[in-house]
């Protein structure tokens, strides 16, 4: 039996969860051609100055509307399929499924307003939108709502779970419900960050109630959270990798205790490193930087189990299929699925993009390839195709679970994941290429007018063609990636080919110790962690510039030097 027979008010939920993310993914895309053809200055339809509404946009709808909206759909689907029970009041569901909907129409209104001059809106901010760059108020109401609808999103699938612990006492949590609660844990912690940082800072300044900000402080606020957010968008496809490769495979999860521990690390280590965001940052000691470059390097180890864990298991179902050797039993793989080998190139594309975190997360070296085109090149392997193709491939066997219909277009399919992998191999190649010799991220204009710039690496025309190619590529890979899944969902008189299940692992949860499963002690040392971690910097921060920027402290006596208005003027006056 599918999902949608099974649980037709939950796929409700988890279908429209994925229309969301696909809205916003074909938006994303769009503006991402967009600003690939101008900054490689091969096809400009748009100003220079509106580069930026379209960086922003194609930043804040896939890395947060696209892979959020993602997220909450194969949630949905994981908890309700491996607890065999619905949410305890669907009310809730649709609740915070609405207040991310509205969220996400909030803060896409600020953004997509930029785009004209009729408004004083606007919000071209960037996805990382830390001060001193400013956005209209709509765009930050927005996210907190679309954040307060995440907080009550883990809310349901921890009541479910509690719910079928009272029916189920003594028995281990499940894994995928495993996976669920651990990411929603470590996405508790972290998205108090950026709540801090939008709801003191950025939203009172923007509406005019404080003068300033202290920027550093709305960095690193931003930061704490920014790095953990990248892992909120990598544990669902590590959820899928786990669960549903290992089967596709033919073969079954070869350590479920493994996973845990996968996921309990990330609980522990995604949060006290966003400082390597800011070895470049004047104002945070090099002390901090390094103690978070060691935290960052211990945070290389839920990765690396990982790539064991999941390649160990696809090898169990080569081997279940017939394959052999050392090496053959890749030919083995069921390489003519689409669902497989969209996630198994998925895999193989960040085990590259893992190293050049690698590169990232030493001090010295990130000197060299910081805001530089490198970083692009980076999100483009991580999130762009670790998780954005793993969604893709995933959705060619969810979509059909959660309709009741047969996927359409299994070829087509299989040409899209092939796009996809080549298109990304020439952009990001290309973008780490001029990255290390230079060529800086997030602009418009990265001209080197005037002179043919020969480089050891090849010319930066060469370059910019492969940016371009391989762009289009993922252009056209995308455009057939919704074609598919909507003709799926149209293809109204048909059963999906796969029957739904998943298989056990093959080491189960009995062969890992219970203190795995005690959420609230990895949730305490998490906290412990973060509080030495960051507890000393953030003080140094305030101490050095003021919680709202040099001398403008709200709760000192104010400097008679500077205007204050709104919130400051009215302390002054209670003050004075
Ligand atoms: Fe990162 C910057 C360090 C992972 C995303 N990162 C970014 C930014 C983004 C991002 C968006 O330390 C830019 C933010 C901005 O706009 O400024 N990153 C790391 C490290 C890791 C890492 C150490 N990043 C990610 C993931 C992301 C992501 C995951 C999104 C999903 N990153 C940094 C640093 C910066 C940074 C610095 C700041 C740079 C700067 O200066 O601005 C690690 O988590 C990576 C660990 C991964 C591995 C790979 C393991 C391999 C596996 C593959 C298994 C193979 C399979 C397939 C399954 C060690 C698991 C087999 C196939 C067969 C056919 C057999
Ligand atoms: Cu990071």
């Amino acid at each position: 039996m599918t999902f949608a027979d099974a649980y037709p008010d939950q796929a409700r939920i988890v279908r429209m969860s994925f229309w969301s993310s696909f809205v916003a993914l074909a938006l994303g895309a769009f503006f991402g051609i967009l600003q690939a053809l101008h900054r490689t200055d091969i096809l400009r339809v748009i100003d220079s100055s509106t580069y930026y509404t379209v960086l922003t946009g194609h930043g804040v709808f896939l890395v947060i509307t696209f892979t959020i909206f993602f997220l909450v759909g194969v949630y949905q689907w994981a908890v309700t399929d491996s607890l065999g029970r619905g949410p305890v009041d669907m009310r809730f569901t649709w609740t915070w499924h609405g207040l991310m909907t509205i969220g996400t129409i909030m803060a896409g209104v600020a953004i997509l307003a930029g785009f004209t001059d009729a408004t004083d809106i606007d919000a071209d901010v960037l996805f990382t939108f830390y001060a001193p760059l400013a956005a209209h108020p709509l765009f930050y109401l927005g996210l907190v709502v679309f954040v307060i609808g995440t907080w009550l999103a883990g809310v349901d699938w921890f009541r479910s779970w509690l719910a079928w612990r009272s029916d189920n006492p003594g028995e281990r949590i499940p894994l995928p419900t495993f996976m669920v609660l651990t990411t929603m844990i470590m996405w508790y912690i972290a998205s108090i960050g950026v709540a801090v940082a939008i709801v003191a800072f950025l939203l009172p300044w923007s509406l005019g109630i404080v003068d300033s900000v202290n920027p550093l402080l709305t960095r690193t606020l931003f930061w704490y959270f920014g790095h953990p957010v990248v892992y909120f968008w990598l544990l669902p496809a590590y959820l899928l990798w786990y669960t549903l490769l290992p089967k596709l495979s033919g073969g079954r999860l070869f350590s479920d205790p493994l996973a845990r521990v996968v996921f309990i690390l990330f609980i522990l280590l995604s949060t006290p490193v966003g400082i390597h965001h800011q070895y470049l940052d004047p104002g945070i000691a090099e002390g901090f930087k390094f103690i978070v470059m060691t935290n960052t390097m211990f945070l290389l180890l839920p990765s690396l189990l990982t790539a064991f864990t999941v390649v160990a298991s696809m090898e169990h179902g080569a081997r279940q299929r017939g394959g052999e050797g050392y090496f053959d039993w890749l030919t083995a793989l069921p390489w003519r699925d689409p669902a497989f080998t969209g996630m198994a190139l998925a895999g193989l594309v960040f085990a590259f993009g893992g190293f050049t975190g690698i590169v990232n997360a030493g001090m010295n070296i990130n000197y060299l390839v910081h805001n530089t085109l490198w970083v692009p090149g980076h999100i483009h392997t991580q999130v762009g195709t670790a998780v954005a193709l793993t969604f893709m491939a995933g959705s060619y066997w969810l979509i059909p679970q959660v309709t009741g219909n047969r996927l359409v277009g299994r070829d087509l399919g299989l040409v899209q994941v092939v796009l996809w992998f080549l298109g990304i191999v020439f952009m990001t190649n290309s973008m780490y290429r001029g990255g290390l010799i230079g060529i800086p991220r997030r602009t418009a204009e990265p001209r080197y007018t005037g002179f043919e710039y020969e480089i050891a690496v090849g010319s930066v025309a060469e370059l910019e063609f492969q940016l371009a190619l391989g762009a289009a590529l993922l252009f056209v890979s995308t455009v057939l990636f919704l074609g598919i899944v909507i003709a799926t969902a149209l293809n109204h008189d048909s059963e999906p080919l796969d029957d739904g299940t998943i298989p056990p692992a093959l080491s189960g949860p009995e062969d890992g110790p219970l203190v795995l499963d005690n959420l609230k002690l990895w949730t305490a040392i998490a906290i412990v962690l973060i509080v030495i971690a960051y507890t000393v910097p953030l003080a140094s921060i305030v101490d050095g510039g003021g919680l709202f920027g040099p001398g403008i402290d709200p709760f000192d006596p104010i400097p008679t030097a500077l205007e204050p208005t709104g919130l400051l003027a009215a302390l002054e006056s209670v003050l004075t």
